[in-house]
């Protein structure tokens, strides 16, 4: 991994910010070139599902997508981003889950009905009995169109709630929860959010096309949540860079790490010792 990604480690101010809040904005992570190259690959992503028969008026949920292109692998461990990662969740993590999400214009005006607001992880916010909920991962949201004004398709959030288990919505259907807000997002921003953040899709009410690229890192004994179909990636990847594609040496090592599982370790160890331990 690249040493430079020295310089973007986690500042004390992010935590705090993250840690109470639950997300981070970082504008300005992808330069404007990586941007339109990200875009142009991601448009052809697009146009093959639309060939495939996809609705053009639907939103494109797609897993999986780090395969399609190197572009899409070398954010896995992006310098100016990943160390506020293992930042906040240590090194002992992996990429479970990516989803690439292409929100085309709905053609209405922007609807008032209560959107999809979710935790992610489905029945872990069920099934493990704790207060608040364990964090476990994060997604890092990389915005390529522009999403600076509301009514653009929106990711949207209510900081702070990450804490909350549970979610009061309006009971008629009608508006957003109370504290709701729009992130406003140019192209290139990176968002990071807790896993435990509630928060939506919104429809796009705009003509601009939205475009975001999700990657969550969690730990590394928990399962990855899309095919994750990247073992063919492990044989060209850095050492750092294949754990994070979730090769381990073998299943106790998920568990229990030796050296040799958790290559990022090692990295820390010599060159930031204090976030080794
Ligand atoms: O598309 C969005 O803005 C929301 C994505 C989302 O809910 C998620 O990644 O869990």
């Amino acid at each position: 991994m690249d040493p430079s990604a020295l310089h973007h480690r986690l500042t004390d101010a992010e935590r705090q910010a993250f840690n109470e809040t639950g997300f981070l904005q970082i504008p300005d992570a992808l330069s404007q070139d990586q941007v339109a190259a990200l875009t142009a690959v991601t448009d052809r992503v697009f146009e093959t599902k639309l060939a495939a028969g996809h609705d053009p008026r639907k939103s494109l949920f797609y897993p999986n997508f780090l395969p399609d292109d190197d572009q899409f692998q070398d954010l896995v461990d992006y310098a100016p981003v990943f160390p506020k990662v293992w930042g906040i969740l240590g090194w002992n993590i992996y990429l479970y889950h990516a989803h690439l999400i292409v929100t085309p214009p709905t053609g209405e005006p922007m609807s008032d009905k209560t959107f999809g607001w979710h935790q992610d992880s489905g029945r872990v916010n069920v099934e493990i009995e704790s207060h608040p909920r364990p964090r476990l991962s994060l997604k890092v949201a990389y915005f390529l169109s522009d999403t600076s004004e509301p009514g653009r398709g929106n990711f949207w959030i209510i900081p702070g709630s990450h804490l909350c288990d549970t979610l009061e919505r309006p009971a008629d259907g009608v508006g957003q929860p109370e504290g709701a807000i729009p992130v406003l997002a140019k192209p290139g921003t990176a968002v990071f959010f807790d896993r435990r953040l509630w928060h939506t899709a919104s429809p796009n009410a705009s003509d601009v096309t939205r475009k975001v690229l999700f990657y969550g890192y969690g730990y590394r004994w928990i399962r990855t949540k899309d095919d994750m179909t990247v073992q063919d990636l492990w044989e060209r990847s850095d050492p750092v860079r294949r754990q994070l594609l979730g090769w381990g040496l073998n299943c106790n090592g998920y568990y229990s790490p030796t050296d040799e599982d958790v290559p990022l370790r090692q990295w820390l160890r010599e060159h930031s010792p204090d976030e080794a331990k």
